[in-house]
């Protein structure tokens, strides 16, 4: 245990911190942020595992990222490894990468391609269903195979998103519904004739809901954001109640080409606290995409795509992921939780397929503006859970108009605690 847990430890017992989490989600005035233990205390950030990270739907890549059979990548859910890979017949799944033998992770790179994923431990060999297909004869005669295939996670796809869900249960919710409509907004993208052009990942030493709550609001960007102000307009939707009428009279020239053109632009939401969310956004006047100074990162637009002015499609998907689409790249970020006070950003840009680097597109050009804003970012999460582990801290008011994407995300998360701790306090 490291000094920051150690110092931070109010609770005997897991089950003492589920109480309490949900009686200081229950009294919590939703316009201020949360007690410290919420942000800081390791028996609370074990329940947000079991509760979020262990139960609800997470975006973990895109399908581009495997697009051949055998294709793979991997990633740590918490402490739960796993193994994502496209299979023979062209489907995406979910595997704990943890071996039915005695339980080595299997697949050790974080992506890779593999005809069958052969354990490194003694060679027990699945299948890319995960099923088991080979033992050797150590096993013995009465070993049964069919009994040790790999444990799969729940996994969906749309639009080219990827999520999974560790759980016994699939969520219930009207998540499918949100994935009708990301299939349909992403249709223009055509992610399957997309590649991975670069990818970062990012360490910050702040608790996951704190670089959430960070990426819910603008009003630190004027402080802290020169790269990305250069395009970006930071109102969230046309019902924002601070956007101006120049903005309003932009958004609907834009919105007008995009109609004419037949790309989807209508904000849609789903669930408590707005927890699935799309909307198009019209960058800055003059502005394409957001690149250090507003002007194509790649020479090839993405799918069908004919206007380079697409503005940026924002997706939102709680707990872990906000996203940036537009016309010759896209930008998807995923974050992970590693302790109570640490996290992992993980930054990916993709392009057209046929796309030649250096040609058509610099990565180091692509990067440029979320590189700095990640960073700036993570400086401002670091210093929050800094103050927050003052005895001096006490939850602050929000801002109604610059933070109400804060408060959604905390009405989210504290409706989605509480509904999944209901069982857990009746033990
Ligand atoms: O995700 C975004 O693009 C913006 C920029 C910073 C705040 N957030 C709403
Ligand atoms: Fe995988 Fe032994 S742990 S083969
Ligand atoms: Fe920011």
């Amino acid at each position: 245990m490291n000094q920051n847990d150690l110092l931070n430890m109010r609770y005997a017992t897991i089950q003492e911190a589920r109480t309490e989490m949900s009686t200081l989600l229950e009294a919590r005035p939703a316009n201020y942020s949360l007690d410290a233990p919420l942000y800081n205390d390791p028996h609370m950030f074990r329940v947000d595992v079991e509760e979020v990270f262990q139960k609800e739907w997470l975006f973990v890549g895109m399908t581009s990222e495997i697009p051949k059979r055998g294709d793979y990548f991997t990633v740590e859910i918490a402490q739960n490894p796993i193994l994502i890979v496209r299979d023979a017949d062209g489907s995406v799944n979910a595997f704990h990468n943890t071996c039915r033998h005695r339980g080595s992770r299997i697949c050790l790179e974080h992506r890779g391609k593999a005809a069958n994923l052969v354990c490194p431990y003694h060679q027990w060999t699945y299948d890319l269903k995960g099923s088991l297909l080979f033992a050797g004869s150590e096993m013995g005669d009465s070993f049964d195979k069919s009994k040790h295939g790999l444990k799969k996670a729940h996994c969906k796809t749309a639009g080219g998103f990827i999520f999974i869900a560790l759980g016994k249960e699939e969520p219930q919710g009207d998540f499918d519904e949100f994935l009708a409509t990301l299939e349909e907004y992403m249709s223009p993208y055509d992610v399957e004739n997309t590649k991975l052009a670069v990818e970062s990942s990012m360490y910050e030493k702040a608790n996951w809901k704190l670089v959430l709550e960070n990426n819910r609001e603008c009003y630190h960007c004027v402080g802290s954001h020169p790269e990305l102000l250069n395009t970006i307009l930071e109102w969230d939707d046309t019902n924002d109640p601070r956007a101006p009428q120049d903005f309003l009279d932009h958004y609907a020239e834009q919105a007008a080409k995009w109609d004419a053109e037949g790309i989807p632009h209508q904000h849609r939401s789903f669930g408590p606290g707005k927890r699935n969310r799309i909307v198009r956004m019209p960058l800055k006047k003059g502005t394409k995409v957001m690149t250090i100074d507003g002007e194509a990162g790649c020479k090839k637009l993405l799918g069908n795509i004919k206007n380079p002015e697409l503005g940026s499609m924002r997706i939102l998907h709680l707990p872990n992921s906000w996203n940036h689409m537009q016309s010759d790249h896209f930008i998807v970020f995923r974050v992970l939780p590693i302790s109570a006070q640490e996290s992992m950003v993980t930054t990916k840009w993709f392009v057209h397929k046929d796309a030649v680097e250096g040609e058509d597109y610099n990565p180091e050009r692509l990067r440029q503006v979320w590189d700095a804003t990640n960073d700036q970012d993570r400086v401002l999460g670091e210093e929050n859970q800094r103050g927050i582990n003052s005895i001096g801290y006490q939850p602050g008011p929000y801002s109604e108009t610059f933070e109400f994407g804060v408060m959604n995300f905390l009405e989210w998360y504290t409706q989605t605690i509480q509904k999944n701790l209901q069982k857990n306090l009746q033990k």
